[in-house]
């Protein structure tokens, strides 16, 4: 077993593929997400494909007494995680600011901000105790630049930035590694999601180019966790080729 990883949001996307990724390359992971039906597949997908340990984590990263409680409540065995992907998140609408749904703003600024603060400082007492350990959090080309309606997810995600930025320097005293890994366009549940089950306007999204898969996210993500123990990817951007940033695409 080569380490632990504690991969929120995993039961779709980025967070799905890293579980597969890590697992496949001998790590045990642990699991979370609100769907458990989700979870109970894919620890036994990963139990038969790759014959690695799984624990399943369900809680609601925004619920702050749920997120505490499941961590505390973490098995002796699997308290020693190496590597914590703060991946949970998502986007709600896209509205011009005066427009936009106030509860959907709460629900993006409690899960991509604040699910993200109580899961780093829940886990964080584990890596402290052992001065080692990696956080990596997913961000986004909409934390580096702003785009029409994209108001309070994007929002959110420079906060991701900032606060990776700011875990980086108060967290150096303890040895703890932090990366934040900023994607363009990937084809995932994201947009499903955003656009609350409208399957065309989602599929709309990745017209006319050819979008990042979650497993390339998941091999980058792979990448930076892997690296010698004194090398630290601090901040990395990846977008499709057709990408060159949150808003401009080259589309066929
Ligand atoms: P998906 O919708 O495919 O996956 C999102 C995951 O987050 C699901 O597993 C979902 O699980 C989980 N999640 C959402 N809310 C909560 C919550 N309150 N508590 C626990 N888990 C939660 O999207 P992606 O894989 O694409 O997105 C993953 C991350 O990457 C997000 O932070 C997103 O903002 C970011 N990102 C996505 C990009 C893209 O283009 N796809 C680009 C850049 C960044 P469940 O519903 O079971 O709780
Ligand atoms: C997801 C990518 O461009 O839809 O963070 O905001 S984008």
């Amino acid at each position: 077993m080569k380490g632990i990883v504690f991969i929120t949001g995993a039961t779709s996307g980025f967070g799905e593929a890293c579980a597969c990724k890590f697992a496949a390359n001998g790590y045990s992971v642990m699991i979370n997400g609100r769907r458990k039906e989700r979870l109970t597949t894919l620890k036994q997908r990963i139990e038969n494909e790759f014959h690695a340990k799984v624990l399943a984590l369900p809680f609601d990263v925004s619920k702050r007494s749920e997120v505490f409680n499941a961590i505390k409540n973490i098995p002796k065995e699997w308290q020693a995680i190496d590597i914590l992907i703060n991946n949970a998140g998502l986007a709600l609408g896209r509205d011009l600011f005066d427009e936009a749904d106030l509860d959907e703003w709460d629900t993006m600024i409690d899960t991509n901000v604040k699910g993200l603060l109580y899961v780093s400082r829940a886990v964080l007492p584990f890596m402290v105790e052992r001065l080692q350990g990696h956080i990596i959090n997913l961000g986004s080309v909409a934390g580096k630049e702003v785009y029409e309606r994209g108001n309070v997810y994007c929002g959110s995600k420079f906060a991701v930035d900032a606060i990776s930025k700011s875990m980086r320097i108060d967290l150096l005293r303890h040895c703890i590694k932090v990366t934040a890994i900023h994607p363009g366009a990937a084809e995932t549940e994201f947009s499903l999601v955003r656009f609350k089950g409208d399957a065309a306007r989602a599929s709309e999204v990745y017209k006319g180019f050819k979008p990042l898969s979650a497993e390339d996210v998941a091999d980058v993500i792979y990448y930076c966790a892997t690296l010698p123990a004194h090398v630290c990817i601090n901040d990395l951007v990846l977008t499709p080729l057709q990408q060159a940033d949150a808003i401009y695409f080259h589309k066929k």
